[in-house]
């Protein structure tokens, strides 16, 4: 599905899209599952609003925005555990991680109409930091994407920048990365977005009258380390192409309360 020079694309800009990843029956399939966390969620009074606080909005315009965000996604629907380790999602990361590709989380992001929130730019990284940064998110679209919707945005390249100072709560000053910096990843339903931990991206409020849903994936290879056990999901370790040639590190280190 992509060519020699796609992965090439990816280790130069850090980002790559690949159209048509899902058809429009398994877009559908993975609609019907995020609507019905979204529901069992707000009967299990769970809800929760994702919309990133910090200085980038004034007060009263943060207050009005929401982002629907719910980890670990494969665990409340098979519809996300067959998009993790779909053979089309498996071809693409093979060839920009290499052939061992282990899942660490997954979530997903709903950003309503008009009320949606941006997400400041800033680095995955500082999240799950890893010693040879091959970390990546896929985030799959399930609607069409564009700048009106807030679209993800990318710098192309900033991956090669390396770990760069967060604040807060791990964003870049917005001063200096605002989101209209980034270049629009226009998409649409099925297409993927794949992008490393470093580079810098973001997405700007949802100002249409279009929901912008994305599920997203972190994907690793399994010979890559994490420096700091900061974060823990279940799932995690999941193998999804290859092996994993660590026979004693198969399973992050957590306590089960
Ligand atoms: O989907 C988006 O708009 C941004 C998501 C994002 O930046 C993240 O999950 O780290």
């Amino acid at each position: 599905m992509i060519q020699s020079r796609d992965a090439e694309f990816y280790k130069e800009n850090g980002y790559l899209l690949v159209k048509g990843v899902f058809n429009q029956q398994e877009v559908a399939e993975m609609r019907e599952a995020v609507e019905k966390i979204i529901t069992r969620a707000a009967q299990s009074k769970s809800d929760g609003n994702h919309a990133w606080q910090g200085d980038f909005l004034p007060k009263e315009e943060l207050k009005k925005l929401v982002l629907k965000g719910f980890h670990d996604v494969h665990y409340h629907d098979a519809a996300f555990t067959r998009a993790a380790v779909h053979s089309r999602m498996r071809e693409v990361l093979t060839q920009i991680i290499g052939p061992n590709v282990q899942l660490h989380h997954s979530k997903m992001l709903v950003k309503p109409p008009e009320v949606g929130a941006a997400f400041p730019m800033h680095q995955d990284y500082p999240y799950f930091p890893h010693e040879k940064h091959t970390m990546l998110a896929a985030s799959v679209h399930l609607d069409d994407a564009d700048e009106q919707n807030g679209c993800l945005r990318v710098i192309p390249g900033s991956h090669r920048e390396g770990t760069l100072p967060h604040v807060g709560t791990y964003y870049l000053n917005h001063k200096q990365y605002p989101i209209t910096d980034g270049t629009p990843c226009v998409a649409e339903a099925g297409d993927v977005l794949f992008f490393n931990y470093l580079t810098i991206h973001g997405s700007e409020p949802n100002r249409s009258v279009r929901t912008r849903r994305n599920v997203l994936f972190q994907y690793r290879d399994p010979s890559d380390f994490p420096t700091d056990n900061v974060h823990f999901d279940w799932g995690m370790g999941l193998m999804v192409a290859g092996e994993n040639p660590h026979f004693t590190k198969v399973k992050p280190e957590y306590t089960i309360k």
